[in-house]
């Protein structure tokens, strides 16, 4: 089957909300050798666009986006730990340690969750704080880890505020520069990024690796 083929099943599977058959339609395309990073941006992040943009048009509603959250978790699990293994590193050096978190007032978590898993595979050392976060809690996180990344995800425009207090609480207390500040999520731009003082965001887990990399010189 070509590769076009498996992908669009994939994201019909997400798009409708089938856990089962987002599942299956993944393990298929990972039997026929379809790159990963294809089936996490292709297949599913931008099936998951789709579903965003039907519930904007109120076409979908909270119960579909549920479900989709459902399906991509699903396919999540399947396609994770061929992706892990892929960017593996193997050099059993600590890269740096991570604070990740979901900001205050957001509970997305999938794409939060498989940028954690892959940069602890290539090496970094990551606490993931989960969901819903507070900002002063991820700063007094990192600052008893001694962190030296703080990975901010929000995909709610509501939330994404939060990433900017928590960069100017960071100066307030005299301690930005300790930091590699990350920021992502669905609704995040190099502008934002670049608006609220940032280090860099990312449009997905592969290049958020990368970014940490570059900007930790591992
Ligand atoms: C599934 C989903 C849900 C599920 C989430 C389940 C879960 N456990 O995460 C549920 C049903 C809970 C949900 C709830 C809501 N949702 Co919702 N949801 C989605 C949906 C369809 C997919 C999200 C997703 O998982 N994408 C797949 C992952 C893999 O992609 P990702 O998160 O973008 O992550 C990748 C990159 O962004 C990047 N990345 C992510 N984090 C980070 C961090 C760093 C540091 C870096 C460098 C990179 C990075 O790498 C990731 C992997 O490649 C999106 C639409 C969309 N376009 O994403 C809407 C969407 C985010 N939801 C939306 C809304 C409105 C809501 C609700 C308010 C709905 C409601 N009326 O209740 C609630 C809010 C709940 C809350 N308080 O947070 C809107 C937000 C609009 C806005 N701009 O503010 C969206 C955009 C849909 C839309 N277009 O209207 N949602």
């Amino acid at each position: 089957m070509p590769e076009s083929t498996h992908l669009q099943a994939i994201a019909t599977a997400i798009i409708d909300g089938e856990a089962e058959d987002a599942m299956e339609a993944t393990k298929a395309a990972l039997e026929d050798n379809v790159d990963p990073m294809e089936i996490l941006n292709r297949g599913l992040m931008d099936a998951a666009d789709e579903v965003g943009k039907r519930f904007e048009r109120s076409e979908y509603f909270l119960p579909e986006l549920m479900l989709t959250g459902r399906a991509l978790k699903g396919a999540m699990e399947i396609v994770k730990p061929v992706l892990l293994e892929k960017y593996a590193d193997n050099d059993s050096q600590v890269k740096g340690k991570v604070v990740s978190a979901t900001v205050h007032t957001d509970i997305h978590d999938i794409g939060k969750n498989i940028v954690s898993s892959m940069l602890t595979a290539a090496g970094f050392e990551v606490t993931d704080m989960g969901v819903d976060v507070p900002i002063k809690s991820i700063i007094d996180k990192a600052e008893e880890i001694e962190a030296r990344v703080i990975c901010l995800s929000a995909l709610l425009t509501t939330s994404m505020p939060f990433m900017k207090d928590l960069i100017q609480l960071l100066d307030a207390r005299g301690i930005r520069q300790k930091y590699i500040v990350l920021v992502g999520g669905a609704s995040v731009t190099e502008s934002w990024a670049m608006h609220i003082g940032a280090d860099g965001t990312a449009r997905n887990a592969a290049d958020a690796v990368k970014l940490a990399r570059a900007k930790i010189g591992a």
